[in-house]
């Protein structure tokens, strides 16, 4: 297939184009390296050090003999993206570029605003693209778990079935996100299904539960491939966060009570799961909505387990609870199903102290480039009234 990686500079676009040519497709990156741009403007950095995007598809032509076509510019610029699109003409697009995190959306307006319409006009762009010019192509969307909230009852896969008045009807899950970024998640699952209802394009919604983890087989094969790692409290995930924080001798920053469940995988399952996606194209018209997690935890229980893998590795970790900056409920519900990808094949690798332990190896040669003042939130969702 010929696929176009949107978003294939980042933390999981890179190593899944890497994945996508190993299996010899044909892959085009479309990144306008702006999570760089963030870095510079936040202070903040990836604790593996990354080449820039030349230099690392050049390391992957030389290593793998194959090509990644490379396209550096904005997917909100449509006579960008238009002239790219054409030229490439792709089967598929896998979509990771948006601006995806929740702290980062919630610092003021300027940010608020620049991440809806970022993520929003982006992934318009990128349908009005398919229907113009390859309605055939398949668009597999990362979203996320967050786009559900924590609702009092289980979570389906995008759907569901409703009685009202005697008369039943199978319709969108109601939606409750908890941050700006979540909410422009929200807003692309509607115009996904709406061009597919309209003009019928295909489209896949992968639900992303938070992503942990740092190799997969194709970044091994040279540590110049690897992946970006974000630690700091604006970008960086609560598994990775907990894990730097263990290696560093840093108390593992719990927000409130830990309560707050949520969806978790490895990184290795993403690329599984973009692979089924594409392997099993959404039909004509349809908009299909995958939940895209393998285990549930509350963020306590993420601590603890941490905790545990840390004293296997000769590491005495502590846990602090910090009051939470996001506004979450302590403790919740939460059952989400997950059988989609699963029935299509993927086998999950599960959250073990083994690969616990490798990354602390790996971070613990690290130690010197982690910088303490990133690891605490400042960035608070509560509003100061005429501030
Ligand atoms: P990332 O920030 O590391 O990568 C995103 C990439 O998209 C960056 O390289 C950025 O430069 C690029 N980008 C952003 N806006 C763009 C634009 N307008 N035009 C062109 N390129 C643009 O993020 P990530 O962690 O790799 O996440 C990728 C996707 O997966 C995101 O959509 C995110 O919402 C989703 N997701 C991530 C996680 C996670 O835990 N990392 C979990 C669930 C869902
Ligand atoms: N948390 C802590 N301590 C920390 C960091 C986080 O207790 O040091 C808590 C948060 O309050 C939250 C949970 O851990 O309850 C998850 O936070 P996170 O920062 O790991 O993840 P989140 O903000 O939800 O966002 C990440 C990705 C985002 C993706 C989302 C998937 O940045 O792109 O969409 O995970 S999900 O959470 O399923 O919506």
């Amino acid at each position: 297939m010929r696929i176009m990686v949107i978003g294939g500079d980042g933390y999981l676009g890179w190593p899944t184009a890497l994945h996508l040519s190993a299996r010899g497709h044909e892959v085009a990156i479309v990144d306008n390296l702006v999570r760089r741009s963030y870095d510079h403007e936040l202070g903040t950095h990836s604790l593996t050090d990354i080449p820039s995007i030349h230099e690392r598809v050049a390391l992957w032509q030389a290593l793998s003999g194959h090509r990644i076509t490379l396209g550096i510019g904005d997917i909100c610029d449509y006579s960008f993206f238009e002239s790219f699109f054409v030229d490439f003409a792709p089967d598929a697009i896998v979509h990771f570029g948006e601006q995806r995190s929740a702290p980062y959306s919630m610092i003021d307006r300027r940010h608020a605003v620049y991440t809806q319409s970022n993520n929003v006009v982006g992934t318009l762009n990128v349908l009005y693209a398919i229907a113009e010019h390859a309605p055939d192509c398949h668009l597999v969307k990362l979203g996320t778990m967050g786009e559900y909230g924590t609702p009092n009852i289980d979570i389906e896969e995008g759907f569901l079935t409703i009685t009202h008045n005697g008369r039943t009807d199978t319709l969108p899950y109601p939606k409750q996100p908890g941050s700006m970024y979540h909410l422009s998640k929200v807003h692309d699952s509607h115009n996904m299904m709406f061009a597919c209802r309209i003009w019928g394009l295909r489209a896949t919604d992968l639900n992303q539960g938070v992503v942990y983890g740092l190799d997969t087989t194709e970044t091994r094969i040279d540590p110049r491939l690897v992946t970006r790692f974000d630690y700091d409290a604006v970008f960086g995930t609560a598994l990775n966060r907990f894990i730097v924080q263990a290696v560093c001798g840093m108390p593992l920053s719990v927000y409130g009570k830990g309560g707050q469940t949520r969806g978790f995988l490895d990184i290795r399952d993403t690329l599984a799961c973009v692979e089924l996606a594409l392997n099993t194209p959404a039909a004509r018209g349809e908009f299909r909505v995958f939940n895209q997690f393998t285990e549930q935890f509350s963020v306590q229980q993420l601590a603890d387990i941490v905790v545990h893998a840390a004293a296997k590795h000769g590491i005495s970790a502590q846990i602090a609870h910090v009051d939470n900056p996001r506004i979450e409920k302590e403790e919740h519900y939460y059952n989400a199903a997950h059988s989609k990808l699963i029935e299509l094949g993927l086998q999950p690798h599960f959250l073990s102290d083994t690969l616990i332990e490798s990354m602390m190896t790996h971070i613990s040669a690290r130690t010197h480039a982690v910088r303490p003042e990133l690891v605490m939130p400042t960035i608070k969702w509560k509003k100061n009234h005429g501030a």
